[in-house]
């Protein structure tokens, strides 16, 4: 992200900056997006490209869905002679808490400072802590400059009043600002320390003036009141003057001022304690016990009026995300390593690592690997040794149920791997994990389970990756994947076990394939039917693709059905003249089945496909994944 110096009049420090922007890489993964966190916690902002150093935000706003992004963020320098790099960081699923520091991203000057809502809901919370307003007589959540702001009837006494400001200056320097849009010309927009004794407040008098000052004292009078938009209005006293801004601009002043030093813990927004009640809409409001300079000013005002030109955002870049393909490396000599976990309980060691994936721990009790916790995605993976990604990974399951079995490809850096797993004595599966979400890829139910029984998945080959579970040392399931092709990465093993099971797994062993010599299983794909091949987009769509027609002669057409979850029969869902189609508006872990009605030049009907069915992908793995 860039900050455009040109805007910055002279350099500030310790700067907080607004970063509102709109982008679809900030989308949630499962909105199509890059954004691995649901309430956004991945979402961070750094000094540096290798993500080091971290600075404090505040998040004002995060929507998932639409990638819509509100946040404040304390830069150290912006400088005025050249341009500001900083970054921004999303997409880490290992980030699963809130890593924002709300209160250090505004400097100890700031008594107080108010985002006035969502433009739903009216809220009056302070940033900074301490000074949380209460509304009185219900003013109203509306749209803000930033967001939501706080709209007050003049005629309904509506104010908010702000607890506990025995931290905001009268006769010491201070600054009011706020983004202010009046219904009408008059009334108070702020005022603290009382009416008796010099309180410093903001009003419009009447007659197409803005003034900041002193009550009953001096003050500095400004004209221009503009009652169809917001504008930003500013004041500052530095101990002996007084300065009104409006839009960034000096617009009066300065005007000598000499208060009563005495103070009165009182302060509201929208009154003057029961009388001169606003009419209109206040946003951002905020209170310093420091006279911020005219450049301060001019660089926030430049900032907030328009933070897409303030700020920039770059193109994304992927250091770690996208591994490139490699060629599939000559055999060398096999090799494999075996774990018997025979020793003491605990941590599985030093030769084993946890890819991101995994919510908590798997760990050693009695001599074999169980989860530290129950009810959670649990894996680890080999990193004592490299092995070839022609590679396979084996275990014994200790018990049968949801779930326990093996791993292969799993990285330290990218969230993705092929799985294989025992669910019940006649349930086995082929999944694949990618980004934060689990796609079926294959379902076995002919071969019965028992305790003791070894699961082994091997994966083999790029593009496509044949995949084969074994039970016992016999092929049993396969899988052939032309569409993810997972590169590199390394053996290891997962349990997800229901509460109180302690589902477990042991004599793990995983290295090359060929090392035991078990044959290959012959090449297959149990979701090709005829020519129709079906694979999951996500939560909620399906690719379809077959090969083209070659009976008869002239332009055809195909028509696309699918067979919903549950449902005995196929309906229509679309039309197309080409040899692939992508079903959209489907539910998350639902098992649909699709055929291709081929229809010649003349639109008569010529055959249909085989059936193709296929499970969309889903965020967890239940026990009781639809079938
Ligand atoms: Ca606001
Ligand atoms: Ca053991």
């Amino acid at each position: 992200m860039t900050i455009d110096h040109t805007k910055v009049p002279s350099t500030q420090s310790n700067f907080t900056v607004l970063v509102s922007l709109t982008d679809p890489a900030l989308k949630t993964i499962a909105n199509g997006g890059h954004v691995a966190n649901a309430n956004g916690f991945d979402i961070g902002f750094y000094a540096d490209s290798g993500g080091t150093t971290k600075f404090k935000w505040e998040v004002e706003k995060y929507n998932g869905t639409t990638g819509n992004l509100i946040a404040w963020v304390k830069i150290p320098s912006v400088s005025s002679t050249t341009d500001t790099l900083f970054y921004l960081f999303y997409g880490d699923p290992s980030i699963t808490t809130n890593q924002s520091d709300p209160l250090n991203t505004w400097d100890s000057n700031f008594k107080a400072v108010y985002h006035l809502g969502n433009g739903t809901t009216l809220t009056a919370t302070d940033s900074t802590g301490g000074n949380n307003g209460t509304l009185f007589n219900s003013p109203t959540a509306t749209a803000g400059k930033i967001n939501g702001a706080a709209h007050f009837v003049h005629s309904s006494s509506q104010a908010i009043g702000l607890a506990n400001p025995g931290d905001f200056p009268i006769a010491t320097a201070w600054t009011m600002e706020t983004w202010v849009k009046p219904s009408t010309d008059g009334n108070v927009a702020l005022l603290w320390g009382g009416t008796s004794n010099n309180g410093p407040h903001m009003v419009l008098p009447g007659n197409n003036t803005w003034r900041v000052g002193f009550w009953g004292g001096a003050d500095v009078n400004g004209t221009g009141v503009d009652t169809s938009a917001f504008h930003h209005i500013a004041g500052t006293f530095d101990g002996s003057s007084l300065r009104l801004y409006k839009d960034g601009s000096l617009i009066a002043g300065p005007v000598a001022a000499s208060p009563a030093t005495s103070s009165n813990p009182g302060a509201v927004i929208g009154s003057a304690f029961g009388a001169f009640y606003f009419n209109g809409d206040v946003d951002e409001l905020r209170i310093s016990s420091t006279n911020r300079s005219t450049d301060w000013i001019a660089a926030q005002y430049s900032n907030q009026n328009s933070p897409g030109t303030f700020i920039t955002i770059g193109s994304e870049s992927c250091p770690s995300g996208t591994p490139t393909p490699t060629a599939t490396p000559t055999p060398t000599a096999p090799q494999f390593a075996a774990d018997n976990f025979n020793r003491a309980d605990g941590g599985l060691g030093s030769n084993w690592a946890k890819p991101p994936a995994s919510e908590q721990t798997l760990v050693i009790v009695n001599n074999e690997v169980t989860p530290d916790s129950d009810g959670a995605h649990c894996y680890a993976y080999w990193i004592g040794n490299t092995f070839s990604q022609d590679q396979y990974s084996q275990a014994r399951i200790s018990d049968v149920g949801p779930w326990n079995g093996v791993i292969t490809r799993a990285q330290s850096t990218v969230d993705r791997f092929y799985m294989a797993f025992v669910f019940g004595p006649n349930d086995y599966r082929i999944f694949l994990r990618k980004d934060g979400l689990y796609y079926t890829l294959s379902l076995g139910s002919t071969e019965t389970w028992v305790a003791g029984d070894i699961i082994r998945l091997e994966a083999v080959g790029l593009n496509p990756v044949q995949l084969t579970l074994f039970r016992n040392g016999n092929p049993v399931l396969t899988y052939t994947d032309t569409t993810e092709n997972l590169v590199g990465g390394s053996p290891g093993i997962g349990i997800w076990s229901p509460s109180g099971e302690n589902r477990a797994i042991d004599d793990w062993e995983g290295g090359n394939v060929g090392m035991q010599g078990i044959h290959l299983a012959q090449t297959q794909a149990p979701s090709v039917q005829g020519n129709l091949v079906a694979t999951a987009l996500g939560v909620s769509q399906v690719k379809l693709s077959w090969t083209a027609s070659t009976d008869g002669v002239g332009v055809k057409k195909y028509e696309v059905q699918r067979r919903d979850p549950g449902s005995p029969s196929f309906v229509h869902v679309g039309t197309t003249r080409e040899t692939s189609y992508t079903d959209s508006g489907l539910a998350a872990g639902g098992n649909y089945s699709y055929r291709v009605l081929v229809r010649d030049a003349k639109g008569r009907a010529k055959r249909y496909s085989g059936v193709a069915s296929v499970i969309t992908a889903s965020p967890t793995i239940g026990p009781r994944t639809p079938r």
